[in-house]
């Protein structure tokens, strides 16, 4: 190609692993031609599951439907709708309520990404063999060691390090998620994770994978094999993702997780399980 733009994208793996301790995963994720997503949810009775599956869905849509404002604006409605939707879904069912899921999610248009972060799911880059947190974890430690009131080092063995401040639960968390802006630039390496991954490997060994490893589902199959070798407690899900600039036509979305299980009628889906927990006495029928 000669002159014109540069048409970069990513190409991308998602992954998704329910660990050695849960029978069910809650995780959820999304790899599509220029949106790439974590979501990992959170409630009793398997409703994280479907808190992460609405969300997910709801999300993705931005796949395939962006508008003209650009990048960032795009992101940020399309949370707040994922959120409108979880609070409907608990309106009409309020046995859901409680449920609630981290978003993690990344949106790349031309040369810009767009980053939002809600909870502990967590975006690294890899540049020039570099790598760098993008995301802030919204939990209760990492707001003690941001006041100075803990050391950072002691994080990752806190009793409390999972307790978060912030969660998409059809509250107004949606309406206040952080965005950033990124340039993009060919070779750059994104990670995509959820904490079942982060608190569980060190970040030096996630990073001696992403640098060492060339392709993508290979480097998350390693990161999945250390997250087992540490016991795997929690869901793990990764999207690797390679800033390229091709011509090559990407493939279709792809869901891992609840997302994928539950799919397209989360909703329902999450309507049944209530009835379901209903018919075997595990809630009130109201
Ligand atoms: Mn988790």
């Amino acid at each position: 190609m000669s002159g014109g733009a540069m048409a970069l994208r990513i190409r991308a793996c998602v992954k998704t692993h329910p660990g050695l301790r849960r029978t069910n995963n809650e995780d959820s994720g999304f790899i599509g031609r220029r949106l790439f997503l974590v979501a990992d949810g959170m409630g009793g009775h398997d409703f994280g599951e479907v808190a992460s599956a609405i969300v997910a869905r709801t999300v993705a849509y931005l796949d395939d439907h962006l508008s003209m404002f650009g990048p960032e604006r795009d992101i940020c409605g399309a949370v707040e709708f994922a959120d409108q939707r979880l609070a409907r879904a608990i309106e009409n069912n309020p046995s859901l309520s409680g449920m609630g899921t981290t978003l993690t999610a990344m949106l790349i248009h031309h040369d810009t990404i767009a980053l939002t972060n809600v909870g502990d799911s967590r975006a690294y880059v890899l540049r020039d063999r570099e790598m760098i947190q993008l995301t802030h974890d919204d939990t209760y430690v990492q707001m003690l060691a941001d006041k100075g009131w803990l050391d950072p080092k002691l994080i990752p063995q806190h009793p409390q390090r999972s307790v978060l401040l912030r969660v998409l639960r059809g509250g107004d968390d949606g309406t206040t998620a952080e965005v950033s802006l990124h340039h993009a630039e060919p070779g750059d390496r994104y990670l995509l994770c959820s904490d079942g991954l982060s608190d569980y490997v060190a970040g030096d060994a996630i990073h001696k994978v992403l640098a060492g490893t060339k392709h993508a589902g290979k480097a998350i199959d390693k990161l999945i094999a250390l997250a087992l070798k540490a016991g795997a407690p929690d869901n793990v899900t990764c999207v690797v993702g390679d800033v390229v600039d091709d011509d090559e036509r990407p493939g279709d979305g792809e869901f891992v997780g609840s997302a994928q299980e539950l799919g397209e009628g989360a909703i329902e889906a999450a309507e049944q399980k209530v009835a379901e927990a209903k018919a075997a006495g595990y809630l009130k029928t109201a």
